[in-house]
């Protein structure tokens, strides 16, 4: 009686051991990244103006709330549909310093041209 509750307290124990474990590592992957949420909507992107430093991975949380947009950042090859009400997620790693103009690339009504932000890698010391 005594070795099977010991068992069983060393079951527990290991259970309890492998989920805080994957919780803790679950959240270094998040950590990894520098995110930001951003929303698209007629005709901005908030917030417009991105800064990180070069060398972090980078995960850029899209949503467009009132009709679809898209996001093309000059320079980092990123071309994307934003789907309205669609969380997109764009992840990549800030490998080039400078600042990057980004721009709505989809057609989205009067002010479309006017919809930009900027993308600033600057050069880590
Ligand atoms: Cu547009």
């Amino acid at each position: 009686m005594k070795v099977r509750y010991s068992s069983i307290l060393l079951v527990t124990a290991l259970v309890l051991f492998l989920a805080v474990n994957a919780r803790l590592s679950g959240q270094a992957t998040q950590s990894d990244f520098h995110q930001f949420n951003i929303t698209a909507k007629n005709y901005d992107f908030n917030p417009a103006v991105i800064t990180v430093k070069k060398g972090e991975k980078v995960r850029l949380i899209i949503t467009a709330t009132d009709r679809d947009h898209g996001i093309k950042i000059a320079g980092y090859d990123i071309d994307q549909v934003l789907k309205k009400g669609d969380p997109t997620i764009i992840e990549f790693t800030a490998d080039k310093a400078g600042t990057f103009d980004f721009k709505c690339s989809m057609y989205c009504g009067m002010g479309h041209r006017k919809m930009k932000g900027k993308l600033i890698v600057e050069e880590s010391q």
